[in-house]
């Protein structure tokens, strides 16, 4: 068999003394910590649309990432023998699992029909790959985005005939999904938003979108797919505001029309910085409200305000990340989806080894440090004893709801003050964390 990247053999975990920049130094997958495997806490993804069809163009430039292997045309022989590229390069970087838009796996045909078409016999060549493997799909999902006809937007489109065309998409895009047994499917907004409000009508736009997801659930049920919705929030671009603003505005969106049941979240790094938030408080924010699905594991540049989509290499924010996913337990169904590209500049094939080796071994690293925090109880006791005043006492009562303002004022009139506050102790536990760092 031809192989695409004839200078990478398997990657295997050679411990943290190794200098081989093609090794694991943390990631081994078989490492139990906390009684899972490594493997199973952090279900790698590595995603079709920035690995196998980013070429590094801007706004301001070309093409630079010309890949030995692409012929340059979107035709399906091209796409077919793209299979083989990710697959062997998937094998050789050890990930379970890997996630694609409809239109990074197959090329976009002159009609629905045709389109269908071609993503057939690409969705019967990723199977049987995926048969040969082992490897899974983690999520599918459909490109609602890239195609001029989704200008206004899909299923927010002013234009009845797009939200149609946008409907059947996510039908065959399920049905594919279901085909080849993917365990989520993900609905990342695109370009539902808008650019202007005195062109749009916010509620008959949200209105359609919430019919959209009710009949996407419908169709889930009537076919059995089992797998597990995601909503992918982020607050702009390509629309000046998308509706998917953040987890808040996700959230309410989903309660508002009765989807709690049937909506998580992929919570993405780069989006909640550019939401104004923390990865954590993202994090924090679903799982304490059980929608905490999946992530795409990034960055963003602390200089620039775009989706820059870079992989994450920070210790840090993988020990928050996996602090959070730890606390309840894990994210299966979801996983941790690689949404990231190799910079323009990161030319050669090789790249994509380095970047994807340096992603697993720091979430492995957060991993390990997220445990030893947690093994020495180092921040929940802490947590646990600042707010113990409502373990006992009127606190109690104001938990359980058997107080009330009458009885708290009568309370309060009788001891005269409140009791003193106590250091926060924001920068001691900053050190603490440096040292499992
Ligand atoms: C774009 C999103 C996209 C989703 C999948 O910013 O991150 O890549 O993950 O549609
Ligand atoms: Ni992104
Ligand atoms: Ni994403």
């Amino acid at each position: 068999m031809t192989t695409y990247f004839p200078e990478v053999q398997k990657v295997q975990y050679e411990g943290p003394q190794s200098k081989n920049p093609l090794a694991f130094r943390y990631y081994n997958p078989t490492e139990v910590v906390e009684g899972r495997s490594m493997q199973d806490w952090l279900r790698f993804s590595v995603c079709y649309w920035h690995t196998f069809r980013c070429n590094g163009t801007d706004p301001f430039g070309a093409p630079t990432l010309t890949r030995p292997w692409d012929d340059g045309t979107d035709s399906v022989e091209n796409a077919l023998k793209r299979v083989d590229v990710a697959f062997e390069f998937m094998t050789k970087l050890g990930v379970p699992y890997y996630c694609f838009h409809d239109r990074d796996v197959a090329p976009e045909g002159k009609t629905l029909r045709e389109s269908n078409a071609n993503l057939d016999k690409i969705v019967a060549k990723l199977k049987e790959a995926q048969a040969r493997t082992g490897i899974k799909l983690l999520w599918g999902t459909a490109n609602l985005f890239s195609n001029p006809r989704f200008m206004h937007g899909a299923a927010t489109s002013p234009n009845a005939d797009v939200y149609a065309f946008a409907a059947a998409q996510v039908k065959k895009a399920m049905e594919v999904t279901m085909e080849l047994g993917g365990e989520n499917y993900v609905f990342w907004g695109g370009r539902e938003g808008y650019m202007c409000s005195y062109n749009t009508d916010m509620k008959r736009e949200l209105d359609h979108l919430a019919r959209f997801m009710h009949m996407a659930n419908d169709y889930a049920k009537q076919i059995g797919f089992k797998g597990q919705f995601l909503f992918e929030p982020k607050p702009k671009e390509p629309t000046k505001h998308q509706y998917d603003f953040d987890a808040a505005a996700c959230l309410n969106f989903i309660r508002q029309f009765g989807l709690l049941d049937v909506v998580k979240l992929n919570i993405e790094t780069n989006h909640a910085t550019l939401a104004g938030h923390t990865m954590m408080h993202e994090l924090e924010y679903a799982s304490i409200q059980g929608v905490l699905g999946s992530i795409d594991a990034n960055t963003g540049d602390l200089l620039l305000g775009w989706d820059t989509d870079q992989f994450p290499t920070d210790i840090y924010l993988t020990t928050q990340v996996m602090l959070v996913i730890m606390k309840q337990g894990g994210l299966a169904p979801g996983g941790t989806n690689f949404d990231a590209k190799v910079r323009r500049e990161s030319i050669d094939p090789i790249d994509l080894f380095y970047a994807h080796i340096g992603g697993m071994d720091a979430f492995a690293r957060g991993l390990k440090i997220a445990a030893a925090i947690r093994a020495d109880n180092a921040l929940s006791d802490f947590v646990k004893q600042r707010y113990s005043s409502f373990d006992s006492g009127v606190g109690r009562r104001i938990e359980n709801g058997t107080t009330n303002f009458t009885e708290l004022e009568t309370y309060m009139l009788e001891k005269g003050d409140a009791a003193a506050n106590i250091s926060g102790r924001q920068e001691m536990l900053e050190n603490l964390i440096n040292r499992y760092i």
